[in-house]
């Protein structure tokens, strides 16, 4: 079975809210009980000017990950974001996979681990909330040099419930 770290984001409407209602999804696709980072609130990477709520989450699945993705862009779409929308615009709620145990994958809809997570401190804070022994797959960078290198954007831990 796949440990699957699945990192959410919501900076548009009732953003706590999208978060549980994906917690919800993510459970029921998961096997062994979903283990969530705090809820932390961050300054917007590009254009917008609306903060995030980002979080967090591990799941264990047999599922392939493109199975997730298809679950995961059909949720965001019945929450309401628009699949045609510009990159970085804002949205009701993101589920990206960022690592499906160690999988290097480079597909057209998928790339595994994500792409540019590394650089992102609203994944990585809340990932070594939930990973504090995260070696990334590509560099084998512990997550604490991650973090030191990666952009300087204001994340703040908040204790909402989810
Ligand atoms: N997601 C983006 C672009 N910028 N900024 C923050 N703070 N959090 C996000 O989840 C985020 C972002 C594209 O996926
Ligand atoms: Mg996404
Ligand atoms: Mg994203």
């Amino acid at each position: 079975m796949a440990r699957i770290v699945i990192a959410l984001g919501s900076n548009l409407g009732d953003r706590l809210d999208y978060l549980k209602q994906a917690k919800s999804l993510i459970s029921s696709l998961s096997d062994q009980p979903v283990i969530c980072s705090s809820v932390y609130e961050t300054e917007p990477l590009g254009p917008s000017d609306q903060l995030y709520y980002n979080a967090v989450a591990l799941m264990h699945s047999e599922k392939p990950p493109l199975e997730l993705l298809d679950q995961f862009k059909k949720f965001e779409i019945e929450c309401g974001r628009d699949p045609e929308a510009r990159k970085w615009s804002d949205r009701e709620i993101d589920i990206d996979i960022i690592d499906y145990e160690g999988l290097a994958l480079s597909s057209e809809r998928l790339i595994l681990p994500h792409p540019s997570y590394y650089k992102r401190t609203f994944v990585l804070v809340p990932l070594a909330e939930v990973c504090p022994d995260w070696i990334d797959p590509n560099t084998q960078t512990p997550i604490d040099e991650l973090i030191k290198n990666a952009d300087d954007l204001g994340v703040y831990k908040t204790s909402l419930k989810w």
